[in-house]
């Protein structure tokens, strides 16, 4: 089949037939028309197309050396010189396409990454709220005497309540709001579990805080959590007074909100204590002339303390007649809350990171 006559026709239509032989001028106008073809394809499907039609089994290329091979041996020279220039050709046009066709390609696609743009960088991370609050109130009450003392989540019914006090009718040690295990142990109420444990095991004086969890059957909102941080704190020796209470309470607040904080100490009532107080501190955010920290009052309630009930020293083996003491109680998370402004308690168990982020 004469490639002029098959030019068109889809490959597995195209006769296999060998055409008449091709003359020199057949060969070099074939090959100005195949290169032709070859530079126009517009996309790599249609130059694979082209280059089936020139280089392939059935296309051109074949035709001219069979033409070579029925030449006489007087043509036989220029025809092969022909058909070199041919291969040569038709070979540099397909290339040189080829190449321009995958290079249009690449631009089309997405500009690669930019290697030289500076990285994400590495965020590091910081401590919870609720652990620098710790940290602090740790190293206020360390610097004036007091050591850390820790004990089990999971308390007996004789330290958390029987040796604090407290009555067996009081409403705190209802199944409603104590979390109790099928043994009859249960989820401490406050960390004061933990100084009866002390002093059952250490003669006074004894100048002690107890940080930890502590466990309550609320139901959760902006101000209530089923399991928060109390700390804790028991001076006991001998002639420990209210005035020992006052001051060192008065020398936390100034460490912790400020050298100008004030205190107030209201009367209350605590099982455990006898006399009881509420403690206030003057509001660090307006002075005291009111503000919606402290909602207009001026003072923020911070602890609940008095001095240690005799019936606790008898539950321990302490002689109330020779020592007296004093005992407080705050918890960690209305701290960081007004401390550092934080509307609803339940941010500080979430972990959301764009929250604890602006503790860092
Ligand atoms: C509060 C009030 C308080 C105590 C805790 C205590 C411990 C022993 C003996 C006597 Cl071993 N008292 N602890 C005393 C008064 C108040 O906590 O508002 N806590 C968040």
């Amino acid at each position: 089949m004469h490639p002029a006559l098959s030019a068109g026709v889809p490959p597995d239509l195209r006769s296999t037939r060998t055409g008449p032989a091709m003359t020199y001028d057949d060969i070099l106008k074939s090959t100005a028309e195949a290169v032709e073809a070859l530079q126009a394809a517009a996309d790599l499907p249609t130059l694979e197309e082209a280059r089936i039609r020139t280089l392939g089994r059935n296309g051109l290329l074949p035709q001219i050396m069979k033409s070579l091979k029925d030449a006489t041996p007087e043509e036989r020279p220029r025809l092969g010189q022909a058909s070199n220039q041919f291969k040569e050709a038709v070979q540099a046009a397909w290339s040189a396409r080829k190449e321009a066709l995958e290079a249009a390609a690449l631009d089309k696609v997405a500009p690669p990454a930019d290697v030289t743009l500076p990285g994400h960088g590495v965020r590091p991370g910081s401590l919870h709220p609720i652990t620098q609050i710790l940290e602090r109130v740790q190293q206020v009450f360390r610097a004036i005497g007091f050591t850390v003392a820790s004990g089990p989540d999971i308390e007996t019914v004789e330290h958390n309540f029987d040796a604090l006090n407290t009555p067996a009718d009081h409403p705190s040690r209802d199944p409603q709001d104590t979390f109790y295990l099928a043994d009859g142990r249960l989820l401490r109420t406050h960390t004061s579990p933990v100084q009866i444990r002390h002093m059952k095991t250490h003669k006074p004086p004894v100048r002690i805080i107890a940080p930890g969890r502590a466990y309550r059957r609320d139901t959760p909102d902006a101000t209530h959590s089923a399991n928060f941080h109390q700390l804790e704190g028991l001076f006991v020796a001998e002639k420990v007074s209210m005035a020992d209470l006052k001051g060192d309470l008065t020398y936390f607040a100034r460490q912790v909100l400020g050298p100008k904080s004030k205190t107030r100490f209201r009367p209350h009532f605590f099982p455990f204590t006898e006399p009881s107080v509420e403690v206030d501190f003057s509001c660090h955010v307006c002075g005291g002339s009111g503000c919606r920290v402290c909602k207009n009052s001026g003072w923020i309630e911070i602890a609940g303390a008095g001095m240690v009930d005799p019936n606790v020293f008898k539950a321990v083996d302490y002689d109330p007649e020779a020592v007296t003491g004093y005992a407080f109680g705050m918890g960690l998370e209305r701290i960081a809350m007004i401390l550092l402004e934080i509307q609803d308690i339940r941010h500080l168990y979430e972990n959301d990171a764009r929250f604890l982020a602006q503790f860092a």
